[in-house]
C-alpha cells in the first residue's frame, strides 16, 4: 500500500547539465575587439567624416567590476568567436531527433531523477520552465516528457529569469492541490541563441545551461531532501529588459532583423529598480512565513550581476553576506536566466544541516521575481 499523500511538497534533488565548452572574457573581448577593429576599417571615411561613430572596445576589467562574470558556459564556442559570425550555430535536426533544448533539459532532468532515485515512470508531470523556447509547438516540456518515458502531461512556460521559480510554486501548487505526486520542473536556457554578441553593452551577460528540480509529495519523497516553506511569486511590467522577437516579426519584415529582436536592456535602471523590489519581497514573505531573515542559512540568489547579489543580500541579512551565506555561481557560468538560482542550489546545498532554512530567489526581465523558501530534511 502506498502511503497516503501529504499535499505537502518538497525538493526530492535537482540535476544539472554543463556545456563543455566555456567562454573566458579574454577570448570574449579579443573576439569583440577584432570585429570592433573590422567594423571601423570598413567605415573608415564615414568616421572620420563624423558621419559615423568608431565602435570603442570592450574591456575585461570592465566586465568583471560591473559584473563579476569571468567565464560562460556556451553550447557553441567557435561561431561566437569568429568576428565574421558572433552568433551560436546550432545544425537543425530532424522532426524524429531529440531537438538541442529538450536534449538538454533531459540530461539535467536524468541527472535529478537519478539523485533521489526515482523512477521516471513515478512522475507525473513535466514543466519546460524557460526564457526562450525553440520552437512555437510542440511544447519542449512533451518532448522532455516523451524522452524520459512519463505518463501524464506537460506544458512550456516562460516568466524569463523567475522561468524556475514559477515553475516550482506551479509544481507545488499541483501538489498541494493533489494534483500530482511528482513534477519534473526543467530549464533548459540556450541564452546564446537570443544575445547579441555584437552589443558591447550586453555581449558578456550570457551563458547555456539546464537544470532540473524535482518537486513531489513528502509521503514519496527520498530520505534527504528539502521541505517547501513557502513561495511567493511577483510581476510589474517594465520594458527595461525586452525582447522583441516572436512569430509576427514576419508580418513586418523591414525590421525582422533588427537589434531589438535579440536581448536589450537598461542595465542601470534593472539594477536600481530591481533591487530593492526583490529585499522587499523576501522580506515581506519572511515576515509571512514567521522567518527571521537574519537566521536564514543561505541565500541562493538570481546570477545576474555580483553587485545586486550583494546589495539584495545586505538587506535581507542585515550585514554583508559571506561566499558561504550567498554563493556565486555567475562567475564561471554567466546569467543563465531561469537556471541561475537553481545551479547556485545545487552546487550548495549538500553541506547544510537538517534544520537549516534557505531561501532560492529569482528575478528578472518582466519585471519578475520568485521567492522559495526551503527547510533541509535529514
Ligand atoms: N567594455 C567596456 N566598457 C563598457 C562595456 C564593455 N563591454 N559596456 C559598457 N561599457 C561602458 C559604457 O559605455 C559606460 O561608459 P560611460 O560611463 O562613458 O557612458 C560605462 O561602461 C558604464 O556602463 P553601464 O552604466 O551600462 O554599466 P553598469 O555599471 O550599469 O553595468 C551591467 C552594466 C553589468 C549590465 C549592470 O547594469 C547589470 O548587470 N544590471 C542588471 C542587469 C540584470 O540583472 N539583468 C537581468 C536581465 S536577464 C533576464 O531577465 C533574462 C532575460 C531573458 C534572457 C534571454 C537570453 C539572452
Amino acid at each position: 500500500m502506498p502511503a497516503p499523500l501529504t499535499g505537502r511538497p518538497v525538493i526530492s534533488a535537482t540535476g544539472l547539465f554543463t556545456p563543455a565548452d566555456s567562454i573566458s572574457n579574454e577570448e570574449l573581448v579579443a573576439s569583440f575587439n577584432a570585429f570592433a577593429d573590422r567594423h571601423n576599417a570598413a567605415h573608415a571615411d564615414a568616421i572620420a567624416a563624423g558621419e559615423a561613430e568608431a565602435l570603442p572596445h570592450s574591456s575585461v576589467e570592465f566586465i568583471e567590476k560591473a559584473s563579476g562574470i569571468k567565464a560562460r558556459h556556451v553550447m557553441s564556442k567557435a561561431p561566437i568567436l569568429d568576428p565574421d559570425v558572433m552568433c551560436p550555430r546550432i545544425p537543425e535536426r530532424g522532426n524524429d531527433e531529440l531537438s538541442v533544448m529538450a536534449e538538454i533539459g533531459v540530461a539535467a532532468a536524468r541527472q535529478a531523477l537519478e539523485r533521489a532515485g526515482r523512477d521516471a515512470a513515478d512522475v507525473d508531470a513535466v514543466l519546460c520552465a524557460a526564457s526562450n523556447m525553440q520552437r512555437a509547438y510542440p511544447a519542449m516540456a512533451i518532448e522532455i516528457q516523451q524522452a524520459l518515458g512519463i505518463d501524464g502531461f506537460g506544458f512550456d512556460m516562460n516568466v524569463a529569469c523567475s522561468s524556475a521559480t514559477f515553475g516550482i510554486q506551479t509544481a507545488a501548487d499541483y501538489v498541494r492541490a493533489g494534483n500530482a505526486r511528482s513534477v519534473l520542473v526543467v530549464s533548459p536556457e540556450i541564452t546564446s541563441g537570443h544575445l547579441n554578441w555584437r552589443d558591447r553593452d550586453s555581449h558578456f551577460i550570457f551563458g547555456d545551461v539546464a537544470t532540473a528540480v524535482l518537486v513531489e509529495d513528502a509521503a514519496i519523497a527520498p530520505k534527504q531532501h528539502w521541505e517547501i516553506v513557502g513561495t511567493r511569486l511577483k510581476t510589474v511590467f517594465s520594458n527595461n529588459i525586452r525582447n522583441n522577437f516572436g512569430f509576427l516579426n514576419r508580418a513586418a519584415p523591414e525590421s525582422a532583423g533588427d537589434a531589438d529582436k535579440l536581448f536589450v536592456q537598461e542595465g542601470r535602471k534593472v539594477f536600481k529598480e530591481v533591487v530593492p523590489m526583490v529585499a522587499q519581497m523576501i522580506l515581506e514573505e519572511a515576515g509571512r512565513l514567521g522567518l527571521d531573515p537574519e537566521a536564514l542559512r543561505r541565500l541562493w540568489l538570481h546570477q545576474a550581476n555580483a553587485g545586486m547579489n550583494r546589495l539584495i543580500s545586505h538587506k535581507v541579512l542585515g550585514h554583508e553576506a559571506s561566499d558561504d551565506e550567498s554563493p556565486t555561481v555567475l562567475d564561471t557560468y554567466g546569467n543563465t536566466s531561469s537556471a541561475g538560482s537553481i545551479i547556485a542550489f545545487h552546487q550548495h546545498s549538500d553541506d547544510l544541516s537538517a534544520g537549516d532554512i534557505g531561501l532560492i530567489c529569482s528575478f528578472g526581465a518582466g519585471y519578475s521575481a520568485g521567492t522559495v523558501f526551503v527547510r533541509k530534511v535529514s
